[in-house]
């Protein structure tokens, strides 16, 4: 197979969508730009000890910003309004959303929500992290300055979502609702070439991805889901469930999308709606999981019908294998 860099995908796959006016490919082309800028601080940080650690600042979740929290936060708002194809973005690292008040990005027809950098506090143990995108049509007249309903959409409206993972390698996944497909970089030349084309996650998985730490405080049909994984024997007598838990989201969702699994992220007594944020983490992990055939819920409904009332809304989530996730809501309905 000829090497496709993501640019050349990202052009042919425009020509399937007759009249298209090449917008959402400036949108992938400004992700991948900040994606490889990320990179490059990501796996140079261990050396360069003066973007480790802390900023000082806590974000609107009360979290301690990482230094590269920020960096990577900048990096892709600017590269997304460098383009001129986007009215506004929102980011975890934001409390609101960024309005691009010129006239150009005013007129843009879309909005994109971001998690930079989730995880980031993995990133001084050397763990891997991801950034997560996903992209909306603006609700709202264009000309006119965006506005939240733009961005409080559900994620059965995404045109595209993805995520980079800064891992053994760094990949850029991603779908405009035609499959998923996956670029590895080649740090050498800097590009992306396409390694994983047409990403399917198999219908069942061996591998359940939780924080068991907190089993003790999870609802009643969530735990007896675990317990059931935590206890199987095959003939042999062995269980054919793992746990692998890298407590990295991207790193535990790229895992299970390519081998099968289950990762849940439940309420807990600390976090009573979950913890992981619904616009910018679960609803564009679930466009993708979907489109490769997986599924993604939350205690009592399909992740991308939700209706978001707020930015930096939390909710249960549960993402992966078909099979898995059909077991689990089982459970959930019995209740
Ligand atoms: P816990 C990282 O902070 C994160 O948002 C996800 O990347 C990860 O899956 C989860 O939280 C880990 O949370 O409570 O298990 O440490």
């Amino acid at each position: 197979m000829k090497n496709v860099t993501v640019g050349e995908f990202i052009v042919e796959s425009q020509n399937n969508f007759p009249g298209s006016t090449g917008e959402l490919s400036k949108i992938l082309s400004a992700v991948k730009l900040a994606s490889k800028i990320v990179s490059h601080q990501i796996n140079k940080a261990g050396l360069a000890k003066e973007i480790l650690g802390s900023s000082g600042r806590e974000n609107i979740q009360g979290e301690d910003q990482q230094k590269l929290d920020v960096f990577a936060n900048d990096s892709f708002i600017n590269a997304l309004s460098a383009r001129g194809v986007i009215c506004g973005v929102a980011s975890e690292e934001n409390d609101s959303f960024v309005a691009f008040k010129n006239n150009v990005n005013n007129d843009a027809k879309y909005v994109v929500l971001i998690d930079p950098l989730d995880g980031s506090s993995n990133i001084d143990v050397n763990v891997s992290v991801g950034s997560i995108f996903s992209v909306y049509k603006r609700q709202t007249q264009k000309g006119s300055p965006v506005e939240l309903k733009d961005f409080l959409q559900p994620g059965n409206q995404q045109v595209a979502s993805g995520y980079i993972i800064y891992g053994s390698s760094t990949m850029l996944v991603y779908t405009t609702g035609r499959g998923v497909n996956g670029f590895t970089f080649d740090p050498s030349i800097g590009v992306f070439f396409l390694s994983h084309p047409n990403m399917k996650t198999p219908d069942q998985g061996a591998i359940y991805s939780v924080n068991e730490g907190n089993l003790n405080q999870f609802k009643k049909p969530v735990a007896e889901y675990i317990k059931f994984c935590q206890s199987q024997n095959n003939s042999q007598g062995k269980n054919p469930y793992s746990s692998r838990y890298i407590g990295s989201l991207v790193a535990d969702f790229h895992r299970n999308l390519i081998k099968g699994g289950i990762y849940l992220y439940p309420a807990t007594k600390i976090n009573p709606t979950g913890k992981l944020r619904l616009t910018y983490e679960c609803a564009p992990l679930a466009f993708l999981i979907e489109q490769a055939g997986g599924r993604a819920i939350s205690e009592n409904q399909r992740i991308m019908d939700i209706i978001p009332t707020e930015l930096h809304q939390r909710v249960p989530f549960f993402v992966g294998s078909k099979n898995m996730i059909d077991q689990l809501e089982e459970n959930l309905e019995r209740e």
